[in-house]
């Protein structure tokens, strides 16, 4: 099987939601050369972007979204390891990760926590539904060092969470303190324009990428 063959089906494991398939598939690219890298961009991600096109045409419905989470899960489970030993942290500097308050989509957070790690970056991930007051807490206990936030809103709604952060940063007198990088389907360069955010990115590569660039 050809290296693209090999993304195709691992990009079709998560269309298909097939969870243990997967898992499979994810061990047999890597057993054949694919980097973990290569597999989560070029196959497991390509699969979910599928995947959220369906539920917006709905062809296929919450359930059927999940098992399909399930499966990108089983795969990063074999793949998060290895990525740390791809490329070497260099310790850059502290990533505070987080999904935005009222917003429970973690796939996209956990790809990019993940690369972001993968880069050198020390990771503080808050998980999901993460109010300002835990941000805050944590950029008050980081002061001082280098460090970046990394939001995600998958929500139109919960996007609007992001100006409160920055918001919030500007009244504490911390918006220096921290650059601030913000993601997710619904959020534009417009929108981190008017929100004055530092940064966006389109992927968990790209991601790295930027957050880097904001470090240097
Ligand atoms: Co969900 N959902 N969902 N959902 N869901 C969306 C997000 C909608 C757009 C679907 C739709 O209606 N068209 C929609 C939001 C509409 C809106 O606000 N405009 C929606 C809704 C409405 C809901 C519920 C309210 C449904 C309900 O209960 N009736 C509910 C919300 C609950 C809540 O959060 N309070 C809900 C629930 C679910 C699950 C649980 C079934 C499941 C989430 C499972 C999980 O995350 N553990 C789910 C999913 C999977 C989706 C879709 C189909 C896919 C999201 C996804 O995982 N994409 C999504 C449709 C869509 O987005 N097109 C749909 C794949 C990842 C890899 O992409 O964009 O998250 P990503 O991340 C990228 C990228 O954005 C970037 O890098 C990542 C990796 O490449 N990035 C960053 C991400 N964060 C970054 C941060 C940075 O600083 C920089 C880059």
């Amino acid at each position: 099987m050809g290296n693209q063959e090999i993304l195709d089906k691992l990009r079709d494991t998560i269309v298909n939601q097939d969870i243990a398939g997967c898992a499979v598939a994810t061990q047999e690219a890597l057993d054949a050369g694919v980097s973990a890298f290569d597999a989560i961009n070029g196959g497991l991600s390509v699969g979910m972007k599928i995947i959220g096109e369906k539920f917006e045409e709905a062809v296929i419905f919450l359930p059927q979204i999940m098992m399909s989470a399930k499966a990108m899960n089983a795969a990063m489970e074999i793949l998060t390891p290895l990525l740390a030993e791809e490329k070497p942290g260099e310790g850059v500097g502290t990533a505070i990760t987080f999904v935005q308050e009222g917003d429970i989509h973690d796939i996209g957070h956990r790809l990019v926590s993940t690369m972001l790690g993968a880069n050198g970056f020390k990771i503080v991930d808050l998980g999901v539904d993460v109010s300002n007051d835990k941000i805050l807490d944590e950029v008050v206990k980081l002061k001082g060092q280098k460090m970046v936030l990394v939001g995600s809103a998958l929500m139109t709604t919960s996007m609007l969470g992001q100006k409160d952060t920055v918001e919030m940063l500007k009244e504490e007198g911390l918006r220096d303190a921290v650059k601030i990088m913000f993601g997710g389907a619904p959020v534009s360069q417009g929108w981190i324009d008017e929100i004055g955010a530092d940064a966006t990115a389109e992927n968990a590569a790209d991601a790295s990428r930027v957050a880097l660039e904001l470090m240097s």
